[in-house]
């Protein structure tokens, strides 16, 4: 059966990275990695926790150089995503991940914008661009960073918020998230994954976002699940993800179907698919050899994805 189609909406593009694209972007970069070969790479995505991935993560970005490697790097997974069913993309970029290395805004907005600009004749894949900012990052940097992305009316439909995240309260970005929203951009954040359920409630009541990524903790506090219920706040759960990190002992205790069961509006996505095994139809193949899923929650999950994305009317129309 081909994959039912549906919208990625939690995906860092930096997260595609595949290490044999590492090391051809190395090579054509003149850089030199402290690895073997791909194999060698990949041998050391044995994760122990959120950090213990981003160390990686942030280290290989550096072989992205260029407005091409963007590009190059973006095209790879939208042609990998086409092949998983996903028919939408909302593609997270770090942008402070790429200033810190010396890398302009422009050379990296720009380079993934440029596969963007061509996905849906390309793939068939419908697709936009949202700025995430690291939290363990002062707020002051992530302001003045959106402040450049607005000053060049960079092509982002909204602002995310990733890295580190205990220790690094929602709250800390009121501003960052009352000047996007001001400028009409959408808001969601990653909260709820190795964070407590009180992350989930800043990111609600003061960054007042649109859509969590993960939110999987959410289901400790009852009060919490209930207000995500009501509203029909979209939750992009990442169950490969939660595993590989050991936010989850095993894809068998994953809470995905809990959070199904207590009516949460849950899609699957992929995260940083090149790190943690698989892309969405990777997620899915997991989630349905671990629980039996039924067809029908398979279709929940991919409209779900659909009318969580931020979509106009006539392709969400087209895509349930
Ligand atoms: C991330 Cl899995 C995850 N969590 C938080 N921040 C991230 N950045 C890239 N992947
Ligand atoms: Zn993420």
């Amino acid at each position: 059966m081909p994959p039912l189609p549906c919208a990625e909406l939690h995906l860092h593009i930096e997260g595609t990275l595949e290490p044999e694209l590492i090391f051809a972007l190395a090579d054509r970069n003149g850089i030199r990695l402290p690895y073997a070969d791909a194999a060698d790479l990949a041998a050391r995505y044995a994760f122990t926790d959120l950090q213990s991935f981003l160390d990686l993560y942030y280290a290989n970005m550096d072989v992205l150089r260029t407005e091409a490697d963007f590009t190059d790097m973006t095209r790879a997974y939208l042609r990998r995503a086409a092949t998983a069913g996903v028919r939408h993309a909302e593609i997270m970029l770090d942008p402070q991940a790429h200033l810190a290395r010396g890398v302009a805004l422009e050379t990296c907005v720009d380079g993934v914008a440029a596969a963007l600009a061509t996905s849906e004749a390309d793939h068939g894949i419908s697709s936009s661009l949202i700025a995430a900012f690291l939290r363990d990052r002062p707020a002051t940097e992530a302001l003045g960073v959106l402040q450049d992305l607005i000053a060049m009316q960079a092509p982002i439909v909204g602002i995310g918020l990733d890295s580190a995240e205990v220790g690094y309260p929602p709250s800390l970005f009121a501003e960052v998230y009352d000047v996007a929203r001001a400028a009409g951009l959408k808001c969601i954040a990653h909260a709820g994954e190795e964070g407590p359920p009180g992350y989930v409630w800043e990111a609600l009541d003061v960054l007042r976002v649109d859509r969590l990524d993960h939110g999987i903790r959410c289901l400790e506090d009852d009060a919490l699940v209930e207000r995500l219920v009501a509203d029909g706040v979209p939750l992009t759960v990442c169950p490969l993800s939660n595993v590989r990190l050991r936010a989850v002992p095993s894809i068998g205790d994953h809470p995905l179907p809990a959070m199904l069961a207590r009516g949460l509006n849950v899609s699957v996505n992929s995260d940083d698919p090149a790190y943690f095994g698989g892309y969405v139809d990777d997620n899915l193949a997991a989630l349905v050899g671990a629980f039996d899923l039924s067809i029908d929650d398979q279709a929940l999950l991919a409209a779900n994805s659909v009318r969580s994305a931020f979509l106009d009317g006539n392709r969400r129309a087209v895509l349930l």
